[in-house]
């Protein structure tokens, strides 16, 4: 049978409250950039605690909350990340990606030289529990997997950027090494690689625009 409380939380604004906060929240989120020019300045774990459990508040198919969250801030753990995803890069810059694809990604300017990944204080690696293992190591389906840790990604990137924290979603593709160099079981497979920290003092971003509303929204009113 399924037990209800109350709601334990409420928020109750008046009008030009809420309007403020949306107002100042937009103008805090409209500046996040996905930044590649760290410093190596380092960054405090309990903030990064503190943005993983904000991230782990997502929400999710059937409450199953279907990820891990691996944060690295070891100089040896991060090194063998960079070398293996600078791998699979030469890889996909050489031979895997479409004429196509290398087209859509030449305004970012990327390249197969990760130095981010060794310079940034902190990696967050994040895996997709494809099923969950109770204590009796059965199998326990999961649901809506993908869009869950989605969410919960955004979340974080949220919660990094809300710190003023620098952050890259950064997808080597494929990722299998991640489960390997991390130790991660079975039924874990590797969703996104976050980049976090400070940028560096000289850092660039490409000149890059976001979608006016009207292209990214409809209203029925
Ligand atoms: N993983 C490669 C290529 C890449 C792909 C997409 I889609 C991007 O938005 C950015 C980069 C790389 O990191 O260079």
């Amino acid at each position: 049978m399924a037990k209800f409380i109350p709601l334990p939380h409420k928020t109750n604004y008046f009008e030009e409250e809420m309007l403020k906060h949306s107002e100042e929240f937009n103008q805090l989120l409209q500046k996040r950039r996905t930044v590649r020019d760290y410093s190596n300045k380092p960054v405090t774990k309990e903030v990064i605690v503190n943005c993983i459990k904000a991230a782990g508040a997502a929400p999710s198919g059937a409450n199953m909350q279907p990820w891990h969250f691996v944060a690295i801030s070891n100089a040896e753990i991060k090194s063998k990340i960079r070398q293996a995803a600078e791998k699979e890069e030469q890889e996909f810059y050489e031979h895997r990606a479409s004429e196509e694809w290398l087209n859509a990604l030449e305004p970012l300017g990327t390249d197969t030289n990760k130095p981010f990944l060794e310079t940034a204080p902190w990696l967050i690696a994040v895996f997709l529990e494809r099923y969950g293992v109770d204590a009796e190591g059965n199998r326990i389906k999961h649901y809506y997997t993908p869009e869950s840790v989605g969410l919960a990604c955004g979340m974080l990137i949220t919660a990094l950027h809300n710190c003023g924290l620098a952050t890259l979603t950064h997808t080597p593709s494929p990722m299998g090494f991640l489960k390997e160099i991390l130790n991660r079981p079975d039924n874990e497979r590797p969703y996104l690689l976050i980049v976090c920290g400070h940028p560096a003092e000289d850092a660039k971003v490409p000149d890059i625009h976001r979608k006016p509303l009207e292209d990214i929204a409809t209203f029925f009113e």
